[in-house]
């Protein structure tokens, strides 16, 4: 579907703000989409929007954008959602379980790149496009068909939406995501964009690490790490990204704990690869998932399990994850790091 700006100017008109709600803990494309969207409204309606969410921004990478875009994100506990003239939901759909916007009201503007659910129908104005590999991607179209300008900073967030989304345009990139990228990218703040790109890293992110990789397991074409508690929810999909970097391996499968919910992220290294419908059908009813042909994430939430009841229900995903990449059933979970490559110069220092 194309824009329809039309449309759109006949919600805001009148309205003088809009609140934009993304999913939870938001990536950066979420972020790039709902700041792109908030210049189309204030460029052409002189509507003003606060960006809405749950969680936290957790990858250094992400807070930097979030700086860039100097976003200050609204808890959405803190919103009274009848107060708002105009809600719009982009990278992310009512009931997908992802995002905290209640599945009993309707918004007026859907933009998604995500499969359509049946409850998206609903609202006023509804652009789904799964073809597209991001979110940003379409909202820049609507930038430019608006003829609104893009400011240096927005413009060097949303290639960085962009390129994360499609793994740096190789993997589920559409050719609408190359033409936006290469409309963005020669106005785009290189220093801004070099902030975004080489962040510097919190203590955490090193312990974090530390703990991933002597954790690490293998079946097959399979690494995966159990995290336990983490600062925050990020911390799974940065793990399974360095993971899947491993040169036989095809699939990474990472968990953590964070605030009472087991968070997963599951990467694959193939575009047709179904990581959400796999993923789903891991998770089955015990808890929310979702995501495109590479990446996938999900949370269940835990109803205070004992540890043991949580690093058995872990195995189970594991095993559920091998059972549905149709591996054998026998299966024998290899450390990726044996203790023999541990060796003297790492004994000194511990
Ligand atoms: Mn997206």
């Amino acid at each position: 579907m194309p824009q329809d700006l039309a449309a759109l100017a006949e919600i805001w008109r009148g309205q003088d703000r809009m609140l934009i709600v993304v999913h939870d803990n938001p990536d950066p494309d979420a972020l790039g989409s709902a700041s792109a969207l908030a210049r189309l409204a204030e460029a052409t309606a002189d509507v003003h929007s606060r960006v809405c969410c749950e969680g936290l921004v957790g990858r250094a990478e992400n807070r930097a954008l979030a700086r860039e875009l100097r976003l200050k994100l609204l808890p959405t506990e803190h919103v009274n959602w009848k107060n708002w003239p105009v809600i719009a939901l982009v990278d992310a759909q009512p009931s997908s379980g992802n995002n905290s916007f209640p599945s009993r009201r309707v918004p007026q503007i859907i933009i998604d790149h995500h499969p359509a659910l049946k409850l998206s129908r609903r609202a006023r104005y509804v652009d789904i496009r799964p073809e597209y590999g991001s979110c940003a991607s379409i909202l820049s179209e609507y930038l430019s068909a608006a003829r609104v300008s893009v400011s240096p900073d927005l413009a060097a967030a949303m290639c960085y939406s962009i390129s994360t989304d499609t793994q740096d345009l190789a993997r589920e990139a559409a050719p609408a995501d190359m033409e936006a990228y290469v409309r963005l990218y020669p106005l785009a703040d290189k220093r801004a964009l070099g902030r975004i790109l080489h962040p510097r890293l919190h203590h955490d992110y090193y312990s974090t690490m530390a703990r991933a990789i002597l954790s690490s397991f293998t079946y097959a074409n399979v690494i995966g790490a159990h995290l336990g508690e983490i600062q925050h929810p990020d911390s799974v999909s940065l793990v399974a990204d360095v993971l899947l970097r491993h040169e036989r391996m095809a699939w990474s499968f990472v968990t953590g704990v964070w605030h009472g919910a087991l968070f997963v992220s599951l990467r694959g290294l193939h575009g047709r690869g179904h990581a959400g419908t796999i993923l789903r059908g891991v998770m089955r009813k015990r808890g929310h998932g979702g995501g495109h042909g590479t990446m996938a994430g999900g949370r269940i939430p835990l109803n205070n399990m004992t540890v043991e009841q949580r690093e058995q229900l872990e195995k189970d995903l594991v095993l559920t994850l091998i059972r549905h990449l149709r591996h054998r059933e026998d299966v024998t979970l290899r450390p990726l790091i044996g203790p023999m490559e541990l060796n003297e110069a790492f004994f000194k220092f511990v």
